[in-house]
């Protein structure tokens, strides 16, 4: 089966125990079940992580090496300060993309940039937390088609 890894940054955890109006009311583990659900349809396995360390993000990136077809990675903060997730992203052979829930355009200008666009093969911003799931779409269309 095709593995895709979804790496979650800091504070995810979060997801919808605080500031529903800007992130929504489902949590990190609704959308990791709603992923696995959607994966098991799609014919993909996932495996579905959070941290709030930016090293053990990196080590995750590492270890998807050889292991995943794609990583799936919302950065969180790190988005907009990670030059060590974009170098270890960039060590990483297979498909990006990268999730935001909010439209980081839309919001503060230091969320205007972000250090991991330059690596990912996509991006997915604003669409809620229906952007994993569109992602994972996305996932399954390129292990068929590569493109
Ligand atoms: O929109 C996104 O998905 C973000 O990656 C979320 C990050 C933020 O720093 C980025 O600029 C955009 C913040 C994640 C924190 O998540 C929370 C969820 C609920 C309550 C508090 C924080």
């Amino acid at each position: 089966m095709t593995s895709i890894h979804i790496l979650n940054g800091p504070n995810l955890n979060l997801l919808g125990l605080r500031e529903p109006e800007i992130y929504g009311v489902q949590t990190l583990a609704d959308v990791d079940k709603a992923c696995t659900d959607l994966g098991a349809e799609l014919g993909l396995t996932t495996v579905f992580r959070q941290s709030n360390h930016e090293g053990e993000l990196v080590d995750w990136v590492q270890q998807a090496r050889g292991e995943a077809f794609g990583i799936i990675i919302n950065p969180a903060a790190f988005t907009h300060t990670s030059v060590a997730l974009l170098d270890a992203l960039k060590a990483y052979d297979g498909k990006v993309l990268e999730v935001h829930i909010s439209n980081i355009h839309q919001r503060e200008s230091f969320r205007h940039h972000s250090f991991i666009s330059g690596r990912a093969d996509g991006i997915l911003a604003g669409l809620g937390t229906q952007g994993y799931l569109l992602a994972l779409r996305r996932m399954a269309e390129l292990s068929t088609n590569s493109s």
